[in-house]
């Protein structure tokens, strides 16, 4: 465009997706799992007796909810169950290829044992390092790890919503620099992680920090080569948050596809992009009475496909319970994906946007870089007949179900660039994919 541009000192680094091979990696994952899990999964979402309905992870900022009885909830913190194999196991099972953990909560509790305070894992009954539990678990499963991290938090005295006072300045200054030794501390602590996801990034008090964020974002990735940190974490000059004054996405990917997906390519702007997701409509943390619609596995393996069709990763979100185990629908749909992946992740893993017309029929995707195209359907017509339009000269040299290569189609042409895959039988009762192998003429 013609847009004149805006000298920024804190905006963008960057304008386009990184080229390198962690970020490589990243794009390609196709699938994820978050994991929420701190002390407000002790109370699952109820407080003496009464159900709260917001989002559990949020009980302790409910009316009526005291706050000192709530950040007193770590002396209870001994989770029998807590097996983070267990809950990597889940994760490989169901296909993840990473893992978003839960490291700090607005709640302020660490799952680390951080030397900057008090409030950490050390001084529950439990005691020891869930954070390394879970990294070394993830690890050993081959599924990359990245954290969370809150920037806001509750339980610290020096956290402001606003600066307002010249004593909220010189407290937030205290917290500023408690807030980069826990970002320090966890990158040295725990090495192989592959980034970082921030949240508790929306206050005054924090927008006002472009000059500081910048250099601390800066300071991190001198720290850790290749590390991911997505578009929550700063604002520019002039507060500006994930996109800056041009427009432009600050960080490595849009992380602000909260609980829901675009619906066309134009809508990522040819950016990195994830999808975090609730199989409930908004419960992150642990909620005992889960209510209202409960996703099911075919939508979650819908969305998956949507996600990747659009080149994004879905991100499904786990809250184990107090005692640490996870909750059995969570692990049943965990299995149901998983089941649907071991046949289907062809059409999931390291694949991209297909660059074909969108379908009533369901998704396509792409083998990053190849001529290898997928459909996954969801929705078979009453015809029978699937329709293809191909971008201009390409041809459709093949066509076969993924999970029987026997399984093959002859496209008929009905028009320049659009065909018909005529199912032999609807007997299917799962989404399923077809292989395109397609030829561009040059
Ligand atoms: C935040 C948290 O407050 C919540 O508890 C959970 O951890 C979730 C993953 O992140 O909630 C948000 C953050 C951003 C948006 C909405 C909810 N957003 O950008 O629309």
């Amino acid at each position: 465009s013609t847009k004149e541009k805006i000298a920024l000192l804190h905006g963008a680094h960057r304008v386009g997706k990184r080229t390198d091979a962690t970020m490589e990696k990243w794009r390609g994952y196709g699938l994820g799992q978050f994991i929420h899990w701190g002390l407000y999964a002790i109370p699952g979402g109820a407080w003496n007796g009464k159900q709260y309905n917001g989002a559990a992870e949020w009980i302790r900022s409910w009316d009526g909810i005291p706050k000192s009885t709530y950040d007193s909830l770590n002396y209870s913190f001994n989770p029998t169950a807590f097996d983070a194999k267990a809950w990597a196991k889940t994760a490989k099972q169901m296909g993840a290829r990473y893992v978003t953990f839960t490291t700090k909560h607005h709640d302020g509790f660490c799952l680390w044992p951080s030397k900057y305070t008090k409030y950490t894992v050390k001084n529950s009954p439990y005691k020891k390092d869930i954070v390394k539990a879970v990294v070394d678990a993830y690890d050993q499963e081959g599924i990359d790890v990245i954290l969370y991290f809150s920037v806001m938090d509750w339980n610290h005295p020096d956290w402001r919503y606003d600066i307002k006072t010249k004593e909220d300045s010189i407290a937030f200054e205290r917290f500023k620099k408690f807030t980069r030794n826990q970002l320090i501390e966890l990158l040295t602590n725990y090495p192989t992680v592959k980034g970082l996801w921030f949240d508790g990034t929306w206050d005054k008090s924090w927008v006002k920090q472009a000059a500081f964020a910048d250099e601390l974002e800066t300071e991190m990735r001198r720290l850790r080569p290749g590390l991911i940190i997505g578009s929550r974490f700063r604002a520019d000059e002039n507060g500006k948050r994930h996109f800056d004054s041009n427009g432009v996405l600050m960080g490595d990917y849009e992380q602000g596809w909260e609980r829901k997906i675009p619906s066309k390519i134009e809508d990522v702007h040819g950016n990195d992009w994830d999808c975090v997701m609730t199989v409930p409509e908004n419960q992150w943390g642990y909620n005992a009475a889960w209510n209202g619609h409960l996703k099911t596995g075919t939508e979650l393996i819908e969305m998956t496909a949507r996600c990747v069709s659009l080149g994004g990763n879905f991100v499904l979100n786990f809250g184990p319970k107090g005692d640490g185990a996870i909750r059995q629908e969570e692990i049943k749909l965990a299995e149901e994906i998983g089941d649907w992946m071991k046949v289907n992740q062809e059409a999931i893993y390291n694949c991209e946007y297909a660059g074909f017309d969108k379908q009533d029929w369901g998704y396509f995707t792409r083998k990053t870089g190849t001529d290898k195209v997928y459909m996954v359907v969801f929705n078979v017509p009453l015809s029978g007949a699937l329709r293809i339009k191909t971008p201009s000269k390409t041809a459709i040299k093949k066509a076969y179900m993924l999970a029987d290569a026997e399984e093959s189609f002859v496209p008929e042409e009905i028009s320049a660039d659009e065909y018909f895959l005529h199912l032999k039988k609807s007997t299917n009762s799962k989404p399923f994919v077809i292989v395109l192998e397609t030829l561009k003429a040059t």
